[in-house]
């Protein structure tokens, strides 16, 4: 049966759950939800508001982690996202969580603080994020014009500075774990892998199924894109979303 995936467009967990399904090759189809009151869906849905959820026959399943442990179980005939061996499964389910715990509530910010550079750019995410709810256009870009000051309050800006400076620094890990191996834990594309790609989706936008900005593909955050020391880490990412294709 058809997995349904209840996501916000533009939310990189649940990005990181897409990237799963495609890797596992399973059939599913998106509905698109939107920040705010249109949340009371999910909450019906599922008992908590936050995205991904996923529906399969008759279960409900939120919390990224939670899904791809509910796919591995569900699926063991589809490509595996964790190794066998007890010891490396631990570490790939480590790593997913420092990556879900450091990009997770970092990139966001990063990508919001970037499109509010630009106020087409605000605008054109901004409504792609609002789709569901049918938020006017006009009401998007007023809130970036609103919002954009508050990015040169002292403390708001160091904070997103910091969030830069730590996400690099992950980055740059990243990269030499797939100059040593071809992939974060080894050999062969894993959950981390998955994990990866799906939370810097809003860093640098992939060209990928269901996504919601076409137009914006190879777009993102300019000091990570142009980056010479992070040219390898999104070479091997958009490597791996061609490979889901
Ligand atoms: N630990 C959760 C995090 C999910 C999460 O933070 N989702 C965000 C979107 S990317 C959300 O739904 N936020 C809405 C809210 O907090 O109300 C996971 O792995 O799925």
């Amino acid at each position: 049966m058809t997995i349904v995936l209840h996501r916000f467009p533009l939310s990189h967990f649940s990005e990181k759950v897409r990237v799963m399904l495609d890797f596992k090759r399973l059939d599913y189809r998106v509905v698109d939800h939107s920040p705010g009151p249109d949340q009371l869906a999910v909450v019906k849905l599922s008992g908590q508001r936050k995205v991904p959820v996923i529906e399969h026959e008759g279960s409900v399943i939120h919390d990224s982690t939670a899904i791809a442990l509910y796919l591995e179980h569900t699926f063991p005939d589809s490509r595996p996202m964790l190794p066998s061996d007890f010891t490396q499964r631990r570490l790939v389910l480590d790593l997913e969580e420092r990556l879900d715990t450091v990009l997770g509530p970092r990139v966001p910010g990063i990508a919001t603080d970037e499109a509010l550079r630009d106020s087409d750019l605000f605008t054109e995410v901004g409504a792609a994020s609002m789709a569901a709810s049918g938020v006017p256009r006009g009401l998007v870009r007023a809130v970036g014009w609103l919002a954009r000051p508050a990015t040169f309050i002292p403390g708001v800006r160091r904070e997103l500075d910091d969030a830069r400076t730590v996400v690099r620094a992950l980055l740059l890990e990243l990269c030499g774990r797939v100059k040593e191996t071809g992939y974060l834990c080894g050999r062969e594309p894993t959950l981390a892998d998955l994990t990866a790609a799906g939370l810097t989706a809003l860093l640098k936008i992939p060209d990928a199924k269901h996504n919601p900005l076409p137009g914006r593909v190879g777009t993102g955050v300019r000091e990570f894109i142009n980056d010479p020391a992070l040219g390898m880490f999104f070479d091997w990412r958009d490597r791996i979303y061609a490979d889901l294709r």
